[in-house]
């Protein structure tokens, strides 16, 4: 542990995802002693404030890494393939928000609670999962241990923050526009690089990331296959159907799992999850109660509730599972990573 502090690079700190960061840095109260706030060109010379100091936005270059110790990555694929390698030759631990390496066999894909012990194989980048992926697997990793896990067949329900700070813009104008009788173009979503663009206010949008041959989703397809690496299960059926929304931030999900073990209670489910680190069980649907949205919001643990057992297959169980998409699903689960390297000594 450096007493002084550590020297913090925050790379897209403009972003939905980056302002999340300098949030989540702020509460945390990690030791700091110097951080950097990087952008593209277009943002650089602006300034962010953190802990009520203003710190002057730079171009993201090779040299900004220079005697940065932790350099938190949350400006795209792109960028990360091509400045995380110039962090990590320059001394930093990378921990990239990108789906860039989270496939790579050399590169740990890690949710804390889950699989914390995968950073000490570490190379110099750790690589943070896609936030649908994070909260599903934080929540089924007690019911895996203590009872295997055998399926798993997950619906979402995203919502437009996770397409970053122009959809949220984007929802925001619809709306207004709607409500105001008064005509509106799509611009950015289901996927802004993409010919077509379709409404998402007061609508339900099947498709999250472009399509794959497969007829899968490239969301989809992360979420199947990151949850195998993260849960060290290769052999894990996993499909996955993901939708986007019309809500600003918080995703849900609707999961169904097959257990390994046969005679399994909705209660002894309930008592894992009351014991799990990080998720709150919000299960009481005689009082109406579950989680949503709008009551995640700002918090940094997973919620689960409507947990039932399937009424024709024995090991078949229902959850529903909800998580601040920008803090577990991307800002949270990453500082939580930094402060693990520091608590393993990696650092
Ligand atoms: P966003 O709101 O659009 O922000 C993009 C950020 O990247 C801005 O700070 C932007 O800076 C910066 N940027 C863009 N091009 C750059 C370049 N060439 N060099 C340096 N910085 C550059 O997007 P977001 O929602 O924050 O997401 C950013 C990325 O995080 C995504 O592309 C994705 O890879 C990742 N992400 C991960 C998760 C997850 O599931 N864990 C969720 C959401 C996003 P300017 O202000 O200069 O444009
Ligand atoms: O759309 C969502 O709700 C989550 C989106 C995540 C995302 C957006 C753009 C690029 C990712 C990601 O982290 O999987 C990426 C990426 O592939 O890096």
């Amino acid at each position: 542990m450096d007493t002084k502090g550590y020297r913090i690079a925050v790379v897209g700190a403009t972003g939905a995802v980056g302002k999340a960061m300098l949030k989540t840095l702020e509460e945390r109260n990690l030791p700091i002693s110097e951080l950097k706030v990087l952008s593209s060109k277009r943002s650089a010379g602006k300034k962010v404030t953190f802990k009520g100091k203003e710190y002057t936005l730079e171009e993201a270059v090779p040299e900004s890494f220079e005697g940065i110790q932790i350099a938190l990555f949350s400006a795209g694929g792109s960028v990360s393939k091509e400045l995380a390698p110039e962090a990590v030759k320059r001394g930093a631990v990378v921990i990239d928000n990108t789906s860039a390496f989270r496939m790579d066999p050399e590169v740990p894909l890690v949710v804390p609670e889950v699989n914390e012990e995968d950073i000490k194989k570490h190379n110099g980048i750790i690589a943070n999962p896609n936030c649908s992926t994070i909260q599903m697997v934080a929540a089924l990793e007690p019911i895996r241990a203590a009872y295997g896990l055998k399926k798993v067949v997950v619906s979402t329900y995203q919502a437009v923050s996770g397409a970053g700070a122009a959809a949220i813009n984007e929802l925001k104008d619809q709306a207004r526009a709607i409500l105001n009788d008064e005509p509106f173009k799509p611009e950015i979503l289901p996927v802004k690089s993409e010919e077509k663009h379709y409404q998402i206010a007061f609508n339900v949008v099947p498709q999250i990331d472009k399509f794959e041959e497969n007829g899968y989703t490239f969301e989809e397809m992360k979420m199947i296959n990151e949850t195998k690496k993260i849960m060290h299960m290769p052999e894990l059926h996993v499909a996955a159907t993901c939708v986007r929304l019309p809500v600003v931030t918080g995703h849900s999900e609707s999961v169904y799992i097959e257990i390994e073990k046969e005679t399994a209670s909705v209660k002894e489910i309930h008592q894992l999850l009351e014991n799990a680190p990080g998720i709150t069980l919000t299960d009481d649907p005689s009082n109406q109660v579950y989680p949503m949205p709008a009551d995640c919001v700002g918090k940094n643990d997973v919620f689960v509730g409507r947990i039932r057992k399937d009424l024709d297959q024995e090991n078949g169980f229902h959850l529903w599972v909800v998580s601040d998409n920008l803090l577990k699903g991307a800002a949270w689960n990453s500082v939580q990573i930094a402060e693990s390297i520091i608590k393993l000594d990696l650092i």
